[in-house]
């Protein structure tokens, strides 16, 4: 096992790192930008190094300055936590390079994945189901025009590094594909420095649904259920939870069998999710693969009993799962609601001091979170201040634990997303389950 981790990120995922590294009486070293020098995960670790200022291209982002905090401190493996340098082919290479162990996937399966276009024709050669649309990459709006034909409208262009909904467009019929596709590819290529686009035909009512999956160095490679994260906007999740309501028993280990086969057709070793997006008569289809531990990684771990950072860790050092497939058992139901430093109206950020700070506790009640009173939420990096994780013998006991948490959880000198939680967790048609990716747009506004 590793003696000393060196974790390349901030914020709640560094102190929920620093938590499995404990457990398993590993020493840790955070390293921090200048914002963060009096943050939690600063405190609580073993060792801390400052790499440059707030800004992330000169800290959390820098892999040079990363290896060499590595190289100083002794550290035999890095953390990179979500965001950041997580999917990270570049650092996953300089790790090698350094013989410092990545605690992730192996860079082959880091490559595939990013690039969306050969993941989805890995996908159809190892049998996991895709929506029609190209195996190739479109070479111009002409090839575009004719594909979409074949496909049938409505269809949608996707950039093939972009993802999480990044730089995608909706065509309604052959009279806008050609300006589309050519706006598309302008767009990926300044965002994405490739503007390949592929496209596929358009779902116009979706549910995500995600599959936890876990692989070993030895073979072994299992799936933890499934997540539904349809309660978000703009491609930002805000609840989550597991197990998906309402899918059959079939649907259900199909969606696991066929994560299997994804993780197993780019020989995926430590924790990665599998996304499908889901249509209204339960069909499911591949969309992508995060290739690292995700923020909604608690809901698995409630109502699966499993310490998946820990299994990370160890997974990485060469040791085996501590699970076999029919270890894994589902119990109960789980939801997290992700407390932002946002306006809850217009998701405008803000950041600032927190000078009331009070987290829920009691019975099936969890807070991940760096956050305290006096604590600064700073401007440069995503605005997540806690997740609020509860637990409970079905998905209503675990609605009803969370309404209590929201309704005991103070947060106080910056806005945030609680009052819209609590609008979520009273809205019938979240309780009831099953909804798609527009539920948000439906929800009436505050006070009505
Ligand atoms: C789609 C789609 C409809 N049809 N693909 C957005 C993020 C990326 N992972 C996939 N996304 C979508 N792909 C086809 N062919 C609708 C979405 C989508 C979506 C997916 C998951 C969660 C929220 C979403 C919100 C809008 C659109």
């Amino acid at each position: 096992m590793f003696r000393k981790i060196l974790i390349a990120n901030r914020g709640e995922i560094a102190v929920r790192v620093i938590a499995a590294c404990r457990d398993l009486g590993i020493r840790t070293v955070i390293v921090y930008s200048v914002a963060d020098r009096d943050s939690l995960p600063v405190r609580l670790a073993d060792e801390a190094i400052c790499i440059g200022p707030p800004s992330p291209r000169e800290s959390y982002l820098d892999v040079p300055r990363i290896l060499t905090a590595a190289e100083i401190a002794g550290a035999e493996a890095i953390h990179p936590g979500y965001g950041f340098l997580a999917e990270s082919h570049d650092l996953a290479e300089v790790c090698e390079a350094c013989r410092v162990t990545f605690i992730g996937p192996p860079r082959r399966a880091i490559r595939v994945m990013g690039d969306k276009a050969l993941a989805r024709r890995t996908m159809k050669a190892a049998g996991v189901p895709i929506l029609p649309g190209t195996e190739e990459p479109i070479p111009n709006a002409g090839e575009a025009r004719r594909i979409a034909g074949e496909v049938g409208y409505p269809v949608l262009l996707k950039a093939s590094f972009g993802g999480g909904g990044r730089g995608m467009r909706i065509v309604e019929d052959e009279s806008g594909i050609e300006g589309a596709f050519a706006s598309a590819a302008a767009e990926a290529t300044a965002a994405f420095g490739d503007g390949e686009i592929y496209l596929e035909r358009y779902l116009s009512s979706v549910r995500h649904i995600e599959v936890q999956v876990f692989a070993d160095a030895r073979g072994s490679t299992v799936h933890l259920g499934e997540r539904d994260c349809s309660v978000q906007r703009r491609h930002q999740k805000l609840v989550e939870e597991a197990p998906a309501p309402g899918l059959s028993a079939s649907t259900r280990s199909e969606l696991g069998e066929a994560a299997v086969r994804a993780a197993e057709a780019v020989d995926y070793r430590n924790a990665g999710t599998v996304e499908f997006l889901m249509d209204p008569e339960g069909r499911f289809y591949f969309s992508e693969m995060n290739v690292r531990i995700q923020v909604e990684h608690p809901v698995t771990e409630m109502v699966t009993g499993l310490d998946l950072v820990r299994e990370q860790i160890r997974v990485a050092a060469g040791e085996p799962l501590s699970f076999a497939q029919e270890d894994v058992e589902v119990s109960g139901a789980a939801i997290e609601c992700r407390v932002n430093a946002e306006d809850p109206e217009t998701f405008v950020p803000s950041p600032g001091t927190i000078d009331t700070f009070h987290s829920p506790g009691g019975p099936g009640v969890r807070v991940d979170t760096a956050a305290h009173a006096g604590a600064v939420i700073p401007p440069y990096y995503d605005s997540l201040v806690a997740k609020l994780i509860t637990h409970g013998e079905d998905r209503a006991h675990a609605a009803a634990r969370m309404r209590r948490a929201l309704a005991e959880m103070e947060v106080e000198g910056i806005r945030t997303t609680i009052p819209l939680h609590r609008r979520i967790l009273r809205s019938p048609e979240f309780l009831a389950g099953g909804f798609d990716t527009g539920f948000l747009t439906r929800l009436p506004p505050e006070g009505q």
